[in-house]
């Protein structure tokens, strides 16, 4: 705690438990620079807005209908309207799937330029890039039906694979605009969670469709039923799930490899002395993955020496940085909250930004410093900040952009002035996608999940969680994700992580192997020693959420553990979660049939009937339902509560009482 408190200026221990984080917050309030943090101090959050009862859908309003006491114990009647008539639950949940429409639309179109590069890779009009996993290839084929041999002269013969991956492009391509029947990725769900969507008419048509249809149902006048309105947020949510994002993960996959354990470093000690220090901030991995493969070039490696530069460090920011990750085990510079702090380092020659996420901020902050601020994307341009560049990222010359990029960052090493780089970095295993689970897990020749659902069954595992999403400057930086997930893994629950969440866990060194005997129960760590995993695993970017979807589909197919998804020990938590992406993951795990816990709240309070819809009556539609709890401790046990209930449920509640093991209960672990 500081001595004499400034209202306007965070505190730096008290809003964030990371100490690089918490040097550079002091760095930055010495020199007199702004962040986030002391933003969030300064500015309170609007009631009515964090409620959800302010309609700005038409020019008669902003309309308030504010939930008063009187309302909430019963004493006085809701009479609440806006000027047209709109109820309070119409209100919230036209705001609510509007957000679940723009969190969809943001994920689902980085699919889209995914998908549109992969089709001009296979057609061989975007030179830099290729097929790097041709087993994932085959598979993604067999999804989309496209044939992988072809008869000739009566003799089956293997295609060609640029043949195949057009094949795929094309059909991927078409999903997002398809206006009738359904999402072929669909039927990757188990059977029965696919009768709950069919039951309940939520199959997304076309990824697009579901998501204009949200904007005109929720434009003055049209539905005014909450529940068609979120049966509609459910429809758009399953189509990015299990349709843009997953295709984008899946495509990503075959152009630039799909994850398998390896380790890397994390924290803003990743940046160099001596070195140029790029950073590759944002989502899409369209740009960062040919900044990786230039940097390695000898005419790239000269340039650097050319300008007094001992090379280059290409670290990553967001979940940019979780992609470059865990394919080439590039460093993670930091997470969502850490970007300003990156560039206060004055270390920094460029940061380089696709979508999402990125502060308009950065701007500013870079022309405290020599760092130039270079956007990418014709989508995401940044008019502030005298240091701000566009270079316009074009797949057909991609390598020729990113050596543009470097250039300009080696060209910028000269002009670096005074720095401070923490030392703080922490060492990780990352890496974690479905397979490299399925293989770590069964062995190279016998990949499987049941050793997985064994332990589940007989009690060493408790249950399985995603914890996953952003960090939220109205919450603890890293302490609300790591509070909430050393509870889980020391009761016995296995966690998978993605985006800001897994760096919050790598900074904290809880995505080592080694941690599982420090922080995991003893039938967690004992499964974790017998394998060689950390306790919580890396799976991806926020993008890659997809991947816990295919993962718990696969356990379901293991055996055992019931016949659909809402069936399993399983839950999800966003535990700081901030961006409109996060309400629409949320919102397919739920849709799933998953339980998921958050930390931050929807904006819905002000109609209890909408909330009360997310929390307890989506359950009996689709086996999931929204919860919320701030205290990340009490959100660790209401999840280890669920994951109890449908331990019952099972008729594995039992078998946790066998907790301490012998030498013939250790043989007897299947996992080798
Ligand atoms: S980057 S969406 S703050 S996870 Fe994916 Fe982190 Fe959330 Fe952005």
């Amino acid at each position: 705690m500081s001595e004499t408190p400034n209202p306007k200026v965070a505190v730096p221990e008290d809003v964030s438990v990371d100490k690089a984080t918490i040097k550079m917050l002091r760095y930055a309030q010495e020199k007199g620079i702004e962040t986030i943090f002391d933003r969030a101090v300064k500015m309170k959050q609007c009631n009515i807005g964090t409620e959800g009862i302010c309609c700005r859908i038409c020019a008669q309003g902003p309309c308030r209908v504010p939930l008063t006491k009187g309302i909430k114990d019963g004493t006085e009647p809701d009479t609440r309207v806006g000027l047209c008539g709109a109820t309070p639950e119409t209100i919230v949940a036209r705001n609510l799937i509007r957000q679940i429409a723009a969190g969809c639309a943001s994920h689902s179109d980085h699919g889209r330029a995914v998908t549109e590069t992969f089709l001009a890779m296979a057609r061989k009009e975007a030179h830099d890039y290729t097929i790097k996993d041709e087993i994932k290839l085959l598979e993604v084929a067999e999804y989309f039906g496209v044939p992988v041999s072809e008869e000739k002269d009566g003799v089956d013969i293997p295609r060609d694979k640029f043949d195949i991956a057009v094949d795929i492009g094309e059909v991927a391509l078409g999903q997002w605009g398809q206006q009738q029947g359904e999402l072929i990725y669909l039927k990757r769900a188990p059977k029965p969670t696919q009768d709950r969507w069919e039951k309940h008419g939520v199959k997304p048509r076309g990824i697009d469709r579901e998501v204009v249809e949200i904007m005109h149902r929720t434009h003055m006048g049209v539905d005014q039923d909450y529940r068609n309105l979120l049966h509609q947020g459910a429809r758009c949510s399953l189509g990015n799930g299990w349709g843009g994002s997953m295709m984008a993960t899946d495509l990503q996959d075959i152009m630039f490899g799909t994850p398998y354990p390896r380790t890397g470093h994390i924290n803003l000690g990743v940046l160099s002395h001596d070195k140029i220090n790029i950073i590759v901030h944002g989502h899409d991995p369209l740009v960062s993955e040919m900044i990786v493969a230039a940097v390695n070039l000898p005419e790239m490696q000269e340039y650097a020496k050319s300008k007094g530069a001992n090379g280059y460090v290409v670290s990553g920011m967001c979940c940019t940085a979780n992609e470059i990750l865990v394919r080439h085990g590039m460093p993670i510079a930091g997470d969502y909250l850490q970007q300003e702090l990156a560039v206060i380092t004055g270390a920094v020659e460029a940061m380089v930004v696709d979508v999402q996420c990125i502060m308009e901020s950065l701007g500013k902050v870079s022309e405290c410093f020599h760092t130039k601020f270079i956007t990418t994307m014709p989508i995401a341009k940044c008019a502030s900040g005298l240091n701000t560049i566009h270079v316009n990222f074009e797949e057909h010359v991609a390598m020729e952009k990113a050596k543009e990029i470097i250039r300009i960052a080696a060209d910028n090493f000269p002009n670096r002035g005074e720095t401070n780089i923490p030392s703080d970095s922490n060492r990780m295993v990352v890496g974690f996608s479905t397979e490299a689970i399925k293989y770590h897990l069964g062995g190279t020749f016998r990949g499987s999940f049941v050793p997985l659902n064994d332990n589940i069954i007989n009690g060493r595992i408790r249950g399985i969680c995603g914890v996953v999403g952003c960090n939220n400057a109205r919450t603890e930086h890293d302490e609300v994700h790591l509070a909430l997930i050393k509870e889980l893994i020391k009761n016995d629950v296995i966690v998978l992580t993605t985006g800001c969440s897994a760096m919050a866990c790598g900074k904290a060194g809880l995505l080592t192997p080694e941690s599982a005997a420090v922080f995991a129960g003893a039938g967690l760590a004992e499964v974790c020693e017998a394998v060689g995993i950390p306790p919580v695993l890396h799976m991806g970017s926020c993008l890659d959420n997809s991947r816990i979807l295919t993962a718990a589909t696969e356990v379901v197919k293991a055996g055992g553990l019931g016949k659909e998804l809402a069936d399993l020990p399983a839950a999800g938590a966003a535990p700081g979660w901030m961006s409109e992406k996060a309400i629409g993951i949320g919102q397919y795990f739920v849709t799933s049939g998953v339980y998921v816990m958050i930390g931050v709240p929807l904006a819905i309070g002000g109609s209890p009937t909408v909330k009360a819809y997310l929390e307890h009556d989506m359950e009996e539609l689709y086996g999931g339902k929204w919860a919320y709890e701030p205290d990340p401790v009490k959100a660790a046990h209401k999840i280890l509560a669920h994951i109890d209930e449908k331990r019952k449920a099972l008729g594995i509640d039992k078998a946790r009482e066998r907790v301490l093991m012998d030498m013939s209960d250790r043989r007897a672990l299947e996992v080798a």
